[in-house]
């Protein structure tokens, strides 16, 4: 079963906590064709993202047990994340309530989805698999700028969830998207990628960096949280922060005087559009036509 419309059941995992954290990763479970995909998936990503990602995210992602041979241990993961930045993985069993997310972000725990995806999916699946999480999201979870930008990002979606306002938690969940997800950086005078989103994904790693076909704008908080965003297809517009710092920064800042100017200018803004107050890198030419992915 699994997430589905309704809400989140899984009654395959009667050992779910109430928290939808499991008990273990069920590594024993794991079939050689599930190594055989994550070998795939690793090599493919490895080949791009050399080029295309952080510098922070590399040598982040150099620094874990995580190699192309099998799918990690998490125990073994957990031992140097703990270490870097006291973050350790919680297996869930895969997309969970908002709420049980943000508070385990909250509480440094970052939920990993313990199966890996068929490889008829290889190339698309609508909730995040193991790849994704481990090699997308994990690597910058060591660096401590980042992970403590979790980790308040996590607190003010509690606190968001607290003042019982859907539009606070669509303001947040855009911030998580344009950063954590699909964020760019500044390196130099290049553009490089952090978002875990990218990462994971062969076609967008170079889509987000070579096409002129997106957007590309200089990070702003309260714009991005009023920036409607894709789901199934590759991003229209990307958002580029300076540093991880900066990113961090941001957070350090009571987030309900700027929900409630937010809510009041009711505005929201297309994926695809620039206003005047942007500070334009790259003016896309729209030419990618959006297909929805398979
Ligand atoms: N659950 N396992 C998992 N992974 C996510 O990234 C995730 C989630 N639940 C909710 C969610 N992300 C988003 O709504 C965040 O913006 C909170
Ligand atoms: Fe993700």
């Amino acid at each position: 079963m699994g997430y589905s419309e309704t809400g989140y059941d899984y009654p395959d995992y009667p050992d779910m906590r109430a928290d939808f954290g499991l008990p273990e990763q069920y590594y024993d479970r794991y079939t050689e064709e599930d190594h055989a995909v994550w070998r795939h998936l690793y090599d493919r990503q490895m080949k791009l993202v050399q080029h295309y990602a952080s510098h922070d995210y590399l040598e982040a992602l150099h620094k874990l047990p995580m190699s192309g041979d099998r799918i990690p241990r998490f125990e073994e993961l957990n031992e140097v994340l703990y270490k870097a930045s006291g973050w350790e993985l919680v297996p869930v069993p895969g997309l969970i309530p908002a709420l049980p997310f943000l508070t385990h972000l909250a509480t440094k725990a970052f939920p990993v989805t313990h199966w890996i995806r068929p490889r008829a999916r290889l190339d698309y699946l609508q909730e995040p698999d193991l790849f994704h999480d481990l090699f997308g999201h994990v690597p910058l979870l060591t660096i401590p700028h980042f992970a403590n930008y979790m980790a308040a990002y996590g607190c003010g979606g509690a606190r968001a969830f607290r003042m019982g306002n859907e539009q606070y938690l669509t303001f947040l969940s855009r911030l998580y998207w344009y950063t954590v997800e699909f964020g760019l950086i500044k390196e130099g005078d290049k553009i490089k990628i952090y978002g875990a989103g990218i990462l994971s994904s062969p076609g967008e790693v170079v889509f987000s960096i070579d096409s002129d076909s997106p957007n590309r704008i200089a990070f702003n908080m309260e714009r991005i949280m009023q920036t409607d965003y894709i789901i199934s297809d590759y991003q229209q517009t990307y958002w580029v922060i300076d540093s991880i710092e900066q990113l961090f920064q941001e957070t350090q800042q009571d987030f309900k005087p700027i929900y409630k100017r937010l809510e009041k200018s009711a505005h929201q803004y297309g994926p695809a559009e620039i206003i005047s107050s942007d500070t334009v890198l790259h003016k896309g030419t729209g030419s990618y036509h959006l297909q929805k992915a398979g």
